[in-house]
């Protein structure tokens, strides 16, 4: 048997995207309810006024708030064994700013933690997936305030209490390391009011997002050390994305570019995270990029204290590095950076899909870390097609899955410490990048489109019966 005794099989997902409910329980505004209309090639700045957009709008999401029963019924009947999840820091503290948390939002995750205990069904949190109140945007600008540490911990300190019993994964932030892109920063550091674009065109945005990030680590490293005092059963991790990038040739300067994009993306939130630092390649960037984080004397001890106990990862696709600009111009972009490669094929969304990365990341990973992995999310974004007797045939996603568990199977076979695999939007969620309800990663699909109609109601695909098998076999009936 290759997967370990124990191995966390199951699937992920995130309020955000997943709850709705926004404006129900006593919950306040986030970020995310306030930029769901956007898309990646037409990011738009976020509407004063909640309005609905042309896309199916994620404040209602696929309503896991009046569908948690039935949903952790089809988990079970999968045979999960975890269940990510993250909890909506504004339906706790609905500003940010409370002292006294929102019993009504507190109760919601007894209901749904009790409903998963009773289906024999590990929950892993997520504390903030791309979810921050909107109104410590407004009053601080997100993360670059230092003030938004004091208010997570609060937040840190209330859900760790409530929950100790039922709760033992946790993970920080959702792929903190997509604050070092222009896409994704603002929904993961909540910086740069009324504005959901990427934040490239801002002023001083390097400033922005570096001592924004930085607030995230002391806050991050403050979690742990909370966690690790307190509730020694926690077990608590970082989150990351990871894109393995090769360099296009075997050209030394596009060897120490890929060199440097590696550690620029996939390495520095982890390096800290993981090993309680700055990097020795941190000064070199800052220098040259004019960014000067503000740093209080404790920090490097807070750092040096809480650093993780499992690193976790997104894995959707990799992407090639070229130092020269006229290839760079020929080959075409990549979502997370960088060119495309020739040798693998894309999604529909340009997400170039490399199986063989993932065993090339596991091994990479490890190797610098030497700490338990988990791949936290991983799937194909796909248009699906209900058939008339509501049967949905998504061959093309467990091919997908199925190479890269096969890769998995590979790095587990390299000497990698191979934790679970949750892969993303196991049910059907609104699209994170592009607020889409018609790009589906699920085992299950979700009656509802983009323009508002359909009945939420739940279908199995066949990935669902193949999964199902999966895990029933821990990964050998592939
Ligand atoms: C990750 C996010 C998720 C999820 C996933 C798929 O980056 O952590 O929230 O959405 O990507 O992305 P998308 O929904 O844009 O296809």
């Amino acid at each position: 048997m290759t997967f370990k005794n124990g191995f966390l099989w199951g699937g992920a997902t995130a309020a955000n995207q997943y709850e709705g409910a926004w404006n129900i329980g006593g919950k306040g505004a986030s970020i995310s309810d306030h930029c769901t209309c956007g898309s990646q090639s037409s990011p738009k700045r976020i509407t004063p006024v909640l309005e609905k957009g042309t896309l199916y709008p994620s404040w209602e999401a696929t309503d896991f708030y009046h569908h948690f029963k039935e949903d952790i019924a089809l988990a079970k009947e999968m045979g999960f064994h975890v269940f990510r999840m993250s909890i909506n820091w504004s339906r706790i503290y609905p500003t940010g700013l409370e002292t006294v948390p929102n019993e009504e939002g507190l109760k919601f995750y007894d209901n749904v933690f009790h409903e998963l205990s009773k289906a024999g069904i590990e929950p892993l949190v997520t504390i903030s997936h791309y979810e921050i109140p909107y109104a410590l945007v407004e009053k601080y600008n997100g993360w670059y305030s230092r003030e938004v540490i004091n208010c997570y911990i609060r937040y840190c300190k209330t859900i760790f209490a409530r929950y100790q019993d039922n709760v033992k994964y946790w993970l920080t932030f959702n792929e903190i390391n997509s604050g070092t892109l222009p896409l994704g920063a603002v929904l993961s550091l909540g910086t740069v009011k009324g504005y959901c674009g990427p934040i490239a065109d801002v002023p001083d945005e390097k400033q922005i997002r570096y001592q924004g990030l930085h607030h995230q680590f002391v806050a991050s490293a403050k979690a742990v050390k909370i966690a690790h005092d307190k509730y020694p059963h926690f077990k608590i991790g970082n989150m990351s994305i990871f894109a393995a990038k090769y360099p296009s040739t075997c050209n030394p300067d596009d060897v120490l570019l890929c060199q440097k994009r590696m550690r620029d993306m996939n390495w520095f939130c982890s390096d800290i995270q993981v090993r309680g630092y700055y990097p020795c390649y941190a000064k070199r960037f800052f220098d040259e990029n004019n960014i000067q984080i503000v740093k209080d004397s404790g920090d490097d001890k807070i750092l040096r204290d809480g650093k993780v106990d499992f690193y976790t990862f997104s894995y959707y696709m990799s992407a090639c590095e070229s130092a020269d600009p006229a290839i760079v111009e020929q080959a075409g972009g990549n979502i997370i950076g960088g060119i495309r490669n020739p040798y693998l094929k894309s999604s529909d969304w340009g997400w170039q899909i490399d199986p063989k990365g993932l065993r090339y990341s596991l091994n990479e990973i490890y190797d610098r870390y030497q700490i338990p992995l988990m791949v936290v999310e991983n799937g194909l974004g796909a248009f699906d097609r209900l058939e008339e007797d509501g049967s949905i045939h998504d061959t093309y996603r467990i091919d997908y899955l199925r190479q890269h568990i096969r890769q998995m199977a590979e790095a587990v076979k390299d000497g990698v410490d191979l934790m679970g695999y949750t892969p993303w939007g196991w049910i059907d969620v609104v699209s994170a990048s592009t607020g889409e309800m018609a790009k589906r990663y699920g085992f299950v699909y979700v009656n509802k489109y983009d323009d508002g109609t359909g009945d939420l109601d739940r279908l199995k695909k066949d990935s669902f019966f193949w999964y199902k098998n999966v895990i029933e076999s821990n990964g050998e009936n592939l």
